[in-house]
């Protein structure tokens, strides 16, 4: 069904477009996916309104968890360790002054409307509050229309570890364990892998717990994940929940065994779900294969693709809908290929990974497969033992 020209505003992100698709093919559900309209409150309230099943959260959940120092408060009445900082939206400097001193520098300005890393400002000292919270407040109304900031202690060097979910309306909650998803670049994620280098099997089971509890707590429905930053001790916090399917999913599949998308269209169904928890069987990875010139700042390479060769075999999945011939358009997402492989265990999965990307071949465009090889070498990846800091000194 065409949606209209290229330009995402005039398609994918069209609401009334979406509905007239799902109109003329009859159809009772649509999944939105992950980006565009999967975390739009409105998008899921206006499908409710037409009788179409929205597979994803709702309008409510979206907007909950959407304002992230609400999210924060309810995560914490709910029980989930959370990172000492404000209670809510600060009202003033003054306040952001008196709990900073309160908490220890360094700290961390969030816009509560933020998310992903736009809208944050670290502060090191008192002298460089105003500053921050002037320049915090501005970028946090230019970019989502609301200025509101709350306060955190700022947790140095942590890993980023999210916990997978899938609840069911009748408050039957499973985790499937965790991702790691440390390695980003500007808050875009690059590699993911389960189980986690730093997560033991002690403390997946308190992650899983604290996570289930949060969600059963807000009466969660479909699949979502709870983001925890994890300290340098062992201490995990509570940061953000997505209320959508993610592009890392499949790793969990791979190592779980389950398949996430059917669970979330059997829990939208209306479907009950025993509540078991799923633990790794064995490890993954997922490198995003994207349309970017590493050498070049990772700059956006769309065009044609003139000759692929897709690599296979043993613990390879690659999911993608690129051809040989195919045009990448310059209006979306760089993503156009992700190499998931699973192997017994870590050391054999990074082998196994970097096989595939060795295989794989791509031409007439720029991708992210030299940067996956060299960062596969690299001996602070192959330790395990890497931070969210890790990029601004790989190069
Ligand atoms: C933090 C933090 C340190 N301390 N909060 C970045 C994205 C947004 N979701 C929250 N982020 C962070 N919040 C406190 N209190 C460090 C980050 C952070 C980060 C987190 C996960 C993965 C990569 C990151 C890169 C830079 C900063």
């Amino acid at each position: 069904v065409c949606i209209g020209p290229p330009t995402s505003k005039d398609s994918y992100l069209s609401m009334p477009k979406i509905i007239a698709a799902a109109e003329i093919t009859n159809a009772d559900a649509i999944h939105p996916g992950y980006g565009f309209l999967s975390e739009n409150a409105e998008f899921s309230e206006i499908c409710r309104d037409y009788g179409i099943k929205f597979i994803g959260a709702s309008p409510e959940m979206i907007r909950s968890m959407g304002d992230k120092a609400t999210a924060k408060k309810t995560m914490k009445k709910a029980g989930v360790p959370t990172i000492p900082g404000s209670e809510g939206l600060l009202k003033s400097v003054s306040e952001a002054n008196k709990l900073a001193k309160k908490v220890k520098y360094p700290v961390i300005l969030k816009a509560t409307a933020g998310g992903g890393g736009k809208g944050m400002r670290l502060v090191t000292e008192e002298s460089e509050m105003q500053g921050a919270w002037d320049a915090c407040r501005a970028e946090a109304d230019a970019c989502f229309g609301n200025p509101e900031l709350y306060l955190e202690k700022y947790i140095e060097e942590p890993r980023h570890v999210e916990i997978q979910l899938i609840g069911d309306k009748f408050g039957n909650v499973s985790h499937y364990s965790e991702r790691d998803c440390s390695i980003q670049r500007r808050h875009q994620k690059l590699i993911e892998e389960t189980p986690s280098p730093i997560v033991s099997s002690k403390l997946r089971k308190k992650m899983g717990e604290a996570a289930k509890k949060g969600a059963k707590a807000i009466k969660y429905e479909g699949a979502g994940t709870v983001e925890f930053l994890v300290d340098k001790y062992g201490e995990f916090y509570f940061m953000e929940m997505n209320t959508r399917i993610q592009v890392e999913h499949p790793i969990t599949e791979e190592v779980t065994d389950a398949d996430l998308i059917k669970a979330q269209i059997a829990t939208a169904a209306g479907q009950e779900i025993d509540g078991k928890d799923f633990f790794p069987l064995r490890h993954s990875i997922e490198c995003r294969i994207n349309a970017e010139d590493p050498s070049k700042d990772f700059r956006p390479s769309p065009g044609k693709i003139t000759n692929l060769h897709i690599p296979g075999g043993m613990g390879i999945r690659v999911d993608s809908h690129v051809y040989s011939g195919y045009v990448i358009p310059p209006n979306y997402d760089s993503m156009i290929a992700k190499l998931i492989v699973r192997a017994p265990n870590r050391e054999e999965c990074i082998i196994r990974t970097k096989r595939a990307l060795q295989e794989f071949n791509i031409e007439g465009i720029k991708t992210t497969i030299p940067f996956h090889l060299k960062l596969l070498d690299d001996p602070e990846f192959n330790s395990g033992k890497f931070t969210t800091a890790f990029m601004e000194t790989f190069d």
